[in-house]
């Protein structure tokens, strides 16, 4: 299948989800540039789309279901066997011990969440109630707070700030806003606007910046406490808009008023005459917008940091205008709603709905009678990107059923009882549900390119085989659905509701009666979006108004502007004032008092002792973003250009005193295990930190055999490093010791 005609589709590699159009010849992405009518991304796209091929064409594809013989080695089963063993299998899990003993990780990578729309049918047909992804490793500290402070999520308006704030996050790297490059270099250019950024690295980010606040590696509670601090002891806040939009003020500013500012600038190692500059262009600006990102919810007091994060726009009444911060309306909620839960072994939180990634080994290795026995991952490989892969390979081997859907023969893959292989993003209708602007949201359904891989299956069919095999809804129930269906979306719509209403049966089950019903109208091979319909109703319910603004009247007319808009579509305009309507407490007012995290900012007061020891003396960031990581999406190699191996950065004093020279290697070693690595001397490190990219330390293999390029920061890491409120680890800040490899040394003398 070869086209002339450029086809959009989307970057699959980052959030952003950039819209690219591509010249596909037979099964190959052969041009890609970007689409100039996505209305998000507008053409933009990074260094990473052109690579896409790589994904899409590699020798890890599976084409097979597979299933595990005793002796480890796997054989290539059809699918019929392999759906009915797998529902056998969870229902007998289900019969001896209950069904929330079975433990659902995944549902969407960067690019894809569509597919885990439709998990929860045969999940929640089966009991299953405990779940999590990589946002609870970590956004849920950062949502723990959010969900108290307006009960929604906020995102800066960057294009538009006037002073753009990042806290620990590179987004010249990692990009995660629409146009990240073309954005910050408009802001670099533009003399009335600025740049403030916290991080301990000397980042591209970094370098563009007015305000560089290179803190200590894990001390920014210290700094963001200061900076909160300065707006208050300096009269630098907006009362105005405190009075009439924030509640419970008076506590946060009586602890802010005590914090001592000269003493937190030197723990944090920032100059305090810079940190109270920032902070008063900060105070002087029209329009605020700010991004926490890994570098302080990876580390230590990350909720604290999140908390105090906000403090700078909120104080300063940087929302709701043009340029500043923004609660924004969604698709589909990445977070489900409610309170704070506990897991069933170690009492963890769970919020959001999502098990903290790092308890999972121990909601498994032990003997509790609560534990996990049976677990499906879909789309995610926590064997790799979960913290102390050692104890999460233990703890997956120990699983009496470990089901994995996944494009490629991951490391977590490699533990399961059944592999399921995956179409591609790029063989089904695939979409992202980070949809987070504002004024203007936006959701692209991307079509397919390209039929299924043989072999390979889309997961919105994968998941309807799985209910299917279950034996709970009868085409008694569906008929009738489907002759509505067939007379168009209204009366679909009417039939739906009845049927819904008359048989609870169906409720459980939403996701599949759609695909079984509405997908085989849909055209272009689009069955796989009829979950869309009903987000689409939701949507058109919760911002009547908004959505009618962006041109569609109502859910369906929503539904079906999505169906056609091959570059995406734009779902809700808001008007700025509205930014309070979307604030979720009766009263529309941001409840700034959060107990906890005030006798947490009391408490930073003693000089806490650092984290590091004399066994391990340096900071290590394990997973760094860079020009060529993609978490864990592409395992063939070849698509990097450079940093093959993924250097470890030193700075020249540590390179010294440890014995290392630029391109030598080095053992790192952690509490949890060691590694080696290929050694970049860069002044952009602090002395006593030292970073390793993401996404490396993947196996893969193809005639040439099997390469495993750089390390697996998770080999690394530790479960036990984690954040007291939301469980997220630390991977920014993991103490370690690093020594020359021994055959350097050698060589060297
Ligand atoms: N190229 C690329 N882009 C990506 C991804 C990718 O794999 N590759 N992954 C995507 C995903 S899933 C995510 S979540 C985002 C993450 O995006 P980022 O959070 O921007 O990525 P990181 O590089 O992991 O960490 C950000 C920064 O934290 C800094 N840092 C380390 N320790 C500290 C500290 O103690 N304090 C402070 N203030 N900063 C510190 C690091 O120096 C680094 O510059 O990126 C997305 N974009
Ligand atoms: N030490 C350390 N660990 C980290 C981080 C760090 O900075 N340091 N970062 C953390 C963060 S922020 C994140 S987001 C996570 C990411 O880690 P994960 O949650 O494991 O997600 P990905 O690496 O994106 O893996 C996506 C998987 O989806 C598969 N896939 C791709 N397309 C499809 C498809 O269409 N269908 C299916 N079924 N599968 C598909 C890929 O083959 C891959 O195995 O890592 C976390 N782990
Ligand atoms: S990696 Fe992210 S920013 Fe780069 S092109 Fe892909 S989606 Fe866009
Ligand atoms: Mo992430």
């Amino acid at each position: 299948m070869t086209t002339t005609e450029w086809q959009p589709t989307a970057c699959i590699l980052c959030e952003c989800n950039c819209g690219i159009v591509v010249h596909t010849e037979d099964r190959t992405l052969a041009k890609i540039r970007g689409d100039k009518d996505h209305p998000a991304s507008q053409g933009y796209t990074c260094n990473k789309a052109l690579r896409l091929d790589h994904y899409q064409n590699n020798a890890g594809r599976l084409t097979s279901p597979m299933r595990r013989r005793a002796d480890g080695s796997y054989e290539e089963i059809d699918w019929d066997t392999a759906i009915s063993e797998i529902a056998d299998g969870f229902r007998r899990i289900r019969d001896a011990y209950g069904g929330d003993k079975i433990f659902y990780y995944g549902g969407g990578g960067q690019g894809n969440h569509l597919g885990g729309a439709y998990s929860g049918a045969f999940l929640k047909a089966l009991g299953s109630r405990y779940r999590s992804n990589a946002l609870a490793q970590e956004k849920t500290g950062e949502h723990w707070v959010d969900a108290q402070l307006y009960g929604g999520h906020t995102r800066g308006e960057f294009e538009h700030a006037e002073v753009a704030v990042f806290v620990g996050k590179n987004p010249w790297m990692s990009q995660s806003f629409p146009r990240a490059r073309v954005v910050l270099n408009d802001i670099a250019k533009d003399p009335g606007r600025a740049m403030i950024v916290i991080d301990p690295v000397v980042t591209d980010t970094a370098k563009m910046a007015e305000f560089h606040l290179r803190v200590r590696p894990g001390t920014d509670a210290w700094c963001l406490a200061a900076m909160a601090a300065v707006l208050v002891q300096e009269n630098l806040c907006d009362q105005a808009f405190l009075a009439e939009h924030v509640s419970g003020t008076d506590p946060v500013i009586a602890v802010l008023r005590d914090v001592p500012v000269t003493e937190y600038a030197a723990r944090c190692g920032v100059a305090e005459e810079l940190l109270r500059e920032a902070v008063r262009r900060i105070a002087a600006a029209d329009s605020v917008s700010v991004f926490e990102d890994l570098g302080i919810q990876q580390a230590p007091n990350s909720t604290l940091c999140s908390y105090l994060n906000k403090m700078l726009w909120i104080l300063t009444g940087n929302f709701a205008n043009r340029g500043a911060q923004h609660l924004h309306s969604s698709f589909a909620p990445l977070f489900a709603a409610g309170g704070v839960g506990r897991t069933p072994v170690t009492g963890a939180p769970v919020i959001a709905g999502l098990v903290p990634s790092n308890v999972v080994p121990q909601e498994i290795l032990t003997d509790h009678p609560d534990r996990f026995r049976a677990m499906v991952v879909e789309s995610s490989n926590p064997a790799h990107s979960v913290a102390d892969s050692a104890s999460c390979r233990a703890a997956f081997e120990a699983l009496e059923l470990l089901v994995v859907i996944d494009v490629a023969m991951t490391e977590t893959a490699r533990l399961a009882h059944y592999v399921l292989p995956a179409a591609t993003q790029f063989e089904k209708p695939e979409a992202t549900f980070f949809n987070l602007e504002f004024p203007h949201n936006t959701f692209h359904l991307r079509h397919p390119l390209f039929p299924p891989l043989p072999g390979t299956l889309a997961e919105p069919e994968i998941w309807a085989r799985l209910v299917r095999a279950l034996d709970i809804v009868g085409e008694d129930d569906l008929r009738p659905l489907r002759r509505a269906a067939e007379q168009g979306l209204e009366p679909y719509g009417e039939a739906f509701l009845a049927a819904v209403g008359a048989n609870p049966a169906l409720s459980r089950v939403l996701p599949y009666v759609l695909y079984e019903t509405l997908g085989p109208t849909l055209p272009d091979g689009l069955a796989g979006a009829a979950a869309l319909w009903g987000l689409a109703q939701k949507t058109a319910m919760a911002y009547p108004e908004a959505v009618r603004r962006a041109g569609h009247a109502d859910g369906n007319a929503l539904f079906r502007a999505i169906l056609s808009g091959r570059s995406g579509v734009t779902f809700t305009v808001h008007e700025y004032a509205e930014d309070f309507t979307l604030i979720g407490h009766p009263d529309h007012r941001i409840a700034l008092e959060i107990p906890e995290l005030l006798d947490e900012i009391r408490g930073l007061r003693p000089d806490r002792s650092p984290l590091t020891s004399v066994d391990f003396p340096v900071v290590l960031s394990a997973g760094e973003r860079r020009a060529y990581t993609a978490n864990d999406i592409l395992r063939d190699p070849a698509w990097r250009k450079r940093d093959a191996d993924g250097a470890l950065r030193i700075s020249p004093q540590d390179a010294e005193a440890f014995g290392l020279a630029d391109g030598g290697r080095a053992r790192i070693t952690t509490a949890a295990g060691t590694a080696e690595a290929g050694v970049e001397v860069t002044d952009m490190m602090l002395p006593g930190h030292v970073s390793l990219p993401n996404g490396y330390g993947v196996d893969y293999r193809d005639e040439g055999g099997v390469r495993v390029p750089g390390v697996a920061p998770n080999a690394l890491t530790s479960t036990d490093w984690r954040d007291a409120f939301a469980g997220t680890p630390w991977h920014k800040h993991v103490p370690a010791r690093i020594e020359p490899v021994a055959e350097a040394v050698a060589a060297a003398e």
